[in-house]
Parts: structure tokens; sequence; C-alpha cells
């Protein structure tokens, strides 16, 4: 790669911390169900699409379902996070994101979202940061769940970026992978024992700049 053109963001675990209302809606479905659900367990939840995090959530609770009470357990999942994040504000966005993108913006460097929800445009739309991004791809535009690729490569496509040219911010070790295997560079946002894969590891984008971003030229 020479100089970093595009900047690609996952948004749960990066922009905003909505691992949190996640919680809270599934453990309302754990039990209804007659289960707990733990803080760890939800770790496991992280990056994770709808569905796969049904089914996550089932085998903690030992549980089998039909597709269809799948689907009527999903929806009322969602609706009972919707009930949150229709209530978030800017004030939610994480440290040092809006100053990061300002920044990218000014150099000229191109910016997409890469993330699994479906709930992503809801989102961004009430954090006030739409207008950053050129491309948005989410849950709604993928078939391929991280660490597939796919969410990242029709990102750079959008942004008429070669992969090898864009850098990917992840909080998730599925996503950490999914960049890699697109043959984009990465920053792990988060624990480097957790994203160890990734090119350079740092705790937020309150610690970044354009100088930790050029470390990934080459
Ligand atoms: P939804 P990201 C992911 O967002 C979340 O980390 C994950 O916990 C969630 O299950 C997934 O979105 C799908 O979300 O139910 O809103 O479609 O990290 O890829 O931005
Ligand atoms: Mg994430």
């Amino acid at each position: 790669m020479g100089k970093v053109k595009a900047c690609l963001f996952d948004l749960d675990g990066v922009i905003v911390d909505t691992a949190k209302y996640h919680y809270i809606a599934w453990k309302e479905i754990a039990n209804e169900l007659g289960f707990d659900f733990t803080l760890e367990d939800n770790e496991r939840l992280k990056g994770v699409s709808r569905m796969t995090s049904l089914d996550i959530l089932l085998s903690i609770g030992n549980m089998s379902k039909t597709e269809e009470e799948k689907l009527a357990l999903a929806t009322k999942k969602n609706d009972n996070y919707l009930t949150y994040i229709l209530k978030m504000g800017p004030e939610e966005i994480l440290p040092g994101t809006k100053e990061f993108l300002e920044l990218l913006k000014h150099e000229g460097i191109k910016i997409a979202l890469g993330s699994a929800s479906k709930n992503a445009m809801t989102i961004l739309n009430r954090l006030e940061l739409t207008d950053y991004f050129e491309a948005i791809i989410d849950g709604t535009k993928v078939s391929k769940a991280k660490p597939d690729p796919e969410v990242f490569l029709k990102g750079a496509e959008a942004l008429n970026v070669e992969p090898k040219d864009c850098v990917v911010f992840e909080d998730a070790e599925a996503g950490v992978e999914a960049a890699i295997a697109g043959g984009m560079k990465c920053i792990g946002i988060g624990k480097a024992d957790v994203l160890g894969k990734a090119n350079l590891v740092v705790d937020g984008l309150h610690k970044m700049s354009l100088q930790k971003l050029s470390l990934l030229n080459d």
C-alpha cells in the first residue's frame, strides 16, 4: 500500500457503545424464556449478526426454537433495542471520534462505515454523524457476516479505493480478520491480546492521530 486513501469504520465498539443496549435487549428476551444472560455472555455477541446472536443466546439457555419462533424472538429483541437507541444523542459518540473524522476529512481521506448492524443508519442519524460517511455498508447490504470481508470490500468499492489503500477500524476479532481477509490494513480498537492480528491496536479513536495512521503507509 502507498498512502492511506480511505478509512472504514465499524460502528458498535468503535464509534459508539451500543453493546450495552444490545445486552439489555437480549437479557429481556433470555429472562422471558426463563434463563439468565450475563455481561460475560454478551461479549460473544459483539460484531455478530442478529440471527447468529440469537442462536448463541438460545445455546446459552439450552433451548431450541423453530425458524418461525426465532424470527419472532429476533423481532421482539430488535423492538426492545430500538426503544433504547431511539433515545441516543451525539453525547454518546465515543471520545475522539468526531475530531478524528474531521482530521480525515481535512486530509481528503475517504470515510465509510462497515457494520453488521441493520440499525446503523438510525444510529448514525441519532448521533448526527451521517454526513461524514461517503459510503455506508451495513447489515442491510451484506449477505456474509464478518470474518467474511464482504462488508469492507463493498465499502472500498463504493469509495472507489483499492483494498490495499484502506484502513479498517475494528473492535471485534472477527472484524479484524475480515479486514485482513479483504487485503486491508487494520487498527484494532481495544485490547492487544484479543486484537493481536491487527497492524496496530489503540484504546479508542481518541488515541488516533495522522502520525499513527501514517505508520500503516508503506
Ligand atoms: P442489529 P457492528 C454489530 O455491530 C454488533 O456489534 C452486534 O452485537 C449486533 O448483533 C450486530 O451489529 C447486528 O445488529 O441487530 O442492529 O442488526 O459492531 O458490526 O457495528
Ligand atoms: Mg464492533
